[in-house]
């Protein structure tokens, strides 16, 4: 039979998924994602799962592990406590075991691993981060594709944005970098100095629409004084741009043409990631792009926007990205690798030694899951009832339980485990959660479910902003950056989701810098050094290191910092020095 599903994945595309004859499948009928899934959802099936639970290290039945939560959560009635979660599976349900962590008091996390501190700077122009949807991207004629590398992490948007004139901004040749029209190959960590060169020459050659600019920005005098107030040269010198006829020829390509940009969260892994942001969106709105048709800033955006999940949270919270497990009694880690993909590796699994008892609740084994005390196997997506929303794209998908599950156990049924273990009321039967989130939030469009909030044109009449203007930046925070002599770029890989099925295990260094393929190097920072295979990669400028998200130890070599503004990870945030071994 032919059941109807969605990838639960953390990924721009939210595919819609056949499941037939216990085989996944694209739907061709979807009108986003059109029938294909990439490696990842492809390898879900064949990636081995944890079978049993586990305490210290013995094999025990669901119901024995149940009875040590349980009895070890009532040893520790005072101690403080954390709930920490992570994005392993992208539906709304997963969410629902805060509503006991919440009420047992527990510390909750907040800010980002990922995209918080773009979103941050989003916020700061236009209020709110939407997106345009793929087929409004459809519609325009020039794409700028600014530290997103979409033919691998967003793979369902290429067909939406064939035969466009391409830009794309990134210190990698990635392969979309290769098709491009013009490749600014800039330094990493120096978008902020190609907006405001942009701007300053789109300025000069008269590219501002000065009518939207009076009626839709506010602020445009002090942003003006801001652009002018760097020399060109020093700008091109810190951008790594040999010419600045390339930095012309983006923008005559742009104008008189509707134009997206397209911005992913490799612009904003760094202290003042909002900024950047900020900046790239300023530059948008001085050439009068918001609210457009064809036209406009698309970051990855906020999934629930306008969604309100009714699961309690936790009332006391520390930052995800720097949170110190070593100072909680009790961790309960649900649907995350942090022992990998947190940065700074060494105080991560240091803080994990460090605390009383640590609960790892997942599909698969990895990094958290050796340094676990009790390990509770979850089910797959297929085998519970869920809910998804997407970052990349305005439609929702329910997805309804297609199986029974040998090993795990599904969140909904651990909450009422533990809501009753500990004679907590008020939870609702799992339908009613997901009829109500679905009533509240999803209009019907044929087959498919499209989201209330979506509007056709964002942004057309105002910003959501409190004055309903766009507001310019006009400063930012600049900071030196030492301790290395590369910069390390941290991206995603195309086998794997973050540190989820294929992973890749060698550090891309660029020709000519004395090493060759297979060659091991101790990469250094001033968090902690790990030791990689070397594999030479002729995509990268001279002055940057590529390991991707995944990749055992790379965040051994990140910093336990947040942004400036968003709370959020600042993985590039750093240089790192070689040492052949
Ligand atoms: N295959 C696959 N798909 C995924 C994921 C995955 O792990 N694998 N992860 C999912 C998740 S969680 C997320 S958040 C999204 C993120 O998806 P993207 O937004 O595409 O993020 P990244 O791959 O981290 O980085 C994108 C690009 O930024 C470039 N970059 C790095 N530093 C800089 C810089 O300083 N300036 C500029 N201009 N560019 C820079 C990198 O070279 C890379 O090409 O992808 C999702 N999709
Ligand atoms: N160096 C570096 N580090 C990074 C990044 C980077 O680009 N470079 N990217 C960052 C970003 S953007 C993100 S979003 C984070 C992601 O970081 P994490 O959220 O930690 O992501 P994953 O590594 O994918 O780990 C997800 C885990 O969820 C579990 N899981 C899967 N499905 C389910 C389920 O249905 N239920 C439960 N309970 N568990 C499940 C799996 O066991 C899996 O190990 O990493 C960040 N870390
Ligand atoms: S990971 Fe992304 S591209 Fe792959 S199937 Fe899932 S939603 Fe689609
Ligand atoms: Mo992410």
């Amino acid at each position: 039979m032919k059941l109807l599903t969605a990838c639960p994945l953390d990924c721009y595309d939210a595919c819609s998924v056949i499941y037939e004859d216990g085989k996944l499948k694209g739907d061709k009928d979807h009108p986003i994602t059109q029938g294909y899934l990439c490696p990842n959802l492809n390898s879900y099936l064949d990636t081995p799962v944890i079978k049993s639970p586990r305490y210290k290290s013995k094999e025990i039945s669901m119901e024995e592990a149940l009875e040590i939560l349980k009895s070890e959560l009532q040893k520790r009635e005072d101690k403080r406590s954390l709930y920490f979660r992570g994005r392993g599976n992208f539906g709304a349900m997963q969410e629902i075991t805060s509503e006991f962590f919440a009420r047992r008091g527990f510390v909750g996390t907040r800010g980002s691993l990922c995209d918080g501190a773009g979103e941050a700077g989003i916020k700061s122009g236009r209020g709110e981060s939407l997106v345009l949807t793929p087929e409004e991207i459809a519609k325009s004629e020039v794409v700028v594709v600014w530290g997103r590398n979409i033919d691998v992490t967003n793979s369902h948007l290429m067909p939406f944005i064939k035969d466009k004139i391409l830009i794309v901004i990134d210190p990698v040749k990635t392969k979309i970098a290769k098709m491009a029209h013009l490749h600014l190959q800039i330094k990493p960590r120096s978008d902020i100095y190609t907006a405001l060169l942009m701007a300053r020459f789109a300025y000069i050659e008269q590219m501002d629409d000065e009518e939207y600019i009076a009626c839709r920005c506010e602020d445009f005098d002090f942003y003006l004084d801001f652009i002018r107030s760097y020399p060109v040269k020093t700008l091109l010198e810190i951008c790594g741009v040999e010419d600045a006829i390339d930095v012309i020829t983006a923008l005559e390509l742009m104008r008189d043409k509707r134009t997206v940009f397209l911005v992913g969260i490799g612009v904003q892994k760094y202290y003042n990631g909002d900024q950047v942001v900020h900046m790239i969106d300023s530059l948008a709105a001085m050439l009068g792009l918001h609210g457009k048709e064809g036209c406009g800033v698309s970051y990855l955006g906020n999934s629930s926007y306008g969604i309100d999940l009714p699961f309690m949270k936790p009332k006391e919270s520390v930052p995800i990205a720097t949170v110190d497990f070593g100072e909680f009694d009790f961790v309960f880690i649900q649907g995350s690798n942090p022992a990998n993909q947190m940065p700074c590796s060494a105080k991560v699994v240091k803080g994990l030694n460090n605390s009383d008892f640590v609960v790892y609740y997942g599909l698969y084994e990895n990094e958290t899951s050796k340094l676990a005390d009790l390990v509770i196997p979850s089910c797959n997506f297929l085998q519970k009832e869920d809910v998804r929303f997407s970052y990349g794209h305005h439609y929702i998908a329910h997805m309804p339980k297609l199986e029974e599950s040998t090993s795990g156990i599904s969140e909904y049924d651990l909450t009422a485990y533990l809501m009753e273990a500990f004679g907590y009321e008020g939870l609702k039967s799992e339908h009613e959660y997901i009829e109500s989130l679905l009533e509240a939030n999803s209009t019907k469009e044929g087959e498919y479910l499209t989201s209330k909030s979506y509007e056709d044109r964002i942004y057309e009449e105002e910003f959501l902003t409190d004055s309903g203007a766009f507001c310019l930046i006009d400063e930012f925070e600049e900071k030196d950056l030492e301790g290395g002599e590369f910069h390390l770029v941290t991206c995603k890989y195309k086998h794997s989701l973050n540190s989820q099925f294929k992973r890749y295990d060698k550090a891309h260094l660029p020709p000519g810098i004395g090493f060759s393929d297979g060659d091991r190097v101790k990469i250094s920072s001033e968090y902690g050094s790990y030791e990689f295979e070397v594999k030479i990669d002729d995509r990268l400028r001279n002055d940057c290191v590529l390991i991707y998200s995944g990749v055992e130890g790379v965040n051994y070599l990140t910093p336990n910092k947040l942004s400036r503004v968003g709370d959020s990870a600042i993985y590039q945030e750093v240089m790192v020095n070689l040492e052949k071994i």
